[in-house]
């Protein structure tokens, strides 16, 4: 399945996509992301869904901050679950694709439920070696797997694939190739799910608080209207959009109370208020 143009440096084709690749190499030490993975072994580069448990503020001081980054860990479990609530029906024998793996808690957990063959992709080797470390310590690793390739050209066999998803990495890429590629991938009839940030075309261009979100991640956060010109470019057919927005403001307001907050909750929560930045899930399907 590994073709030469993936191989070694051939991963990493621009300026750009070496430098997005140092970011997630460089950042080892980021407790926001690693106190919460502690907690149950799933690490998450994602953001979280759902109403917080307003008790986590409350009770004795010492251990509030231990409540809250549990509670956030639960709404990003939460989140990763609602993806995959969409995935439609998904044998054992099926194979699937997270495009954009980060430290691997998505396919994971895709591989609880399925029990299916998950294949996951990061143009970070750090992330890529700290997710398959965590697939073998499951004993999953015959069934899961990491693998340092670009998501713009896995390499993976044409049809070989019944669902993909990308969970918050789409801003990294151009919308028209990731979603050819993802096309050539997927079977007739097979399913793709998107949860991503865009920004809102009704309301103007990149907003202060969007391009502030941009500069900090190194990413390009597309308008909403990309996602479905892009799409209907290659063939697929959108069955659900939801607007997350309401639902992820919550753990947002949670994160600005927790030891490990980065400083970016304010960014967040002001596109949202304000309505410049949407919280969006897309399911289509490929035909
Ligand atoms: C990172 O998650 C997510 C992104 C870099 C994509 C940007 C997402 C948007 C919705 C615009 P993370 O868990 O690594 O971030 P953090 O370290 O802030 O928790
Ligand atoms: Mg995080």
């Amino acid at each position: 399945m590994t073709t030469t143009s993936q191989a070694g440096t051939g991963v990493l084709r621009t300026e750009y996509q070496r430098s997005v690749a140092n970011y997630w190499n460089t950042n080892r030490k980021d407790p926001v992301n690693l106190r919460l993975g502690e907690i149950d072994g799933l690490f998450h580069h994602h953001y979280g869904i759902g109403d917080y448990d307003p008790s986590v503020l409350q009770g004795p001081a010492a251990t509030r901050d231990e409540r809250i980054i549990a509670e956030l860990h639960r709404l990003e479990t939460a989140q990763a679950d609602l993806l995959l609530d969409h995935l439609g029906p998904i044998e054992s024998t099926d194979r699937l694709l997270d495009a954009g793996s980060g430290r691997g808690g998505t396919s994971i957990m895709a591989n609880q439920r399925f029990g299916c063959a998950v294949d996951g992709v990061s143009i970070s080797e750090y992330q890529v070696q700290f997710a398959n470390e965590q697939a073998a310590a499951r004993g999953v690793d015959d069934q899961v797997r990491y693998h340092f390739r670009n998501m713009l050209d896995t390499g993976f066999d044409t049809g070989s694939r019944q669902a993909i998803w990308t969970n918050e990495t789409t801003m990294y890429v151009d919308l028209f190739p990731l979603f050819a590629e993802f096309a050539r991938l997927l079977s007739y009839g097979g399913r793709y799910v998107c949860i991503t940030g865009c920004y809102n075309d009704v309301t103007g261009g990149r907003s202060k608080a969007v391009s502030r979100i941009d500069e900090k991640y190194i990413c390009n956060i597309h308008p909403r209207s990309d996602y479905f010109k892009a799409l209907a470019a290659n063939n697929f057919v959108p069955i659900t959009v939801v607007d997350l927005t309401p639902h992820t403001i919550p753990y947002w307001e949670l994160r600005e109370h927790v030891s490990v907050a980065t400083g970016i909750e304010e960014a967040f929560l002001t596109a949202y208020r304000e309505g410049s930045f949407h919280y969006l899930l897309i399911v289509a399907d490929r035909v």
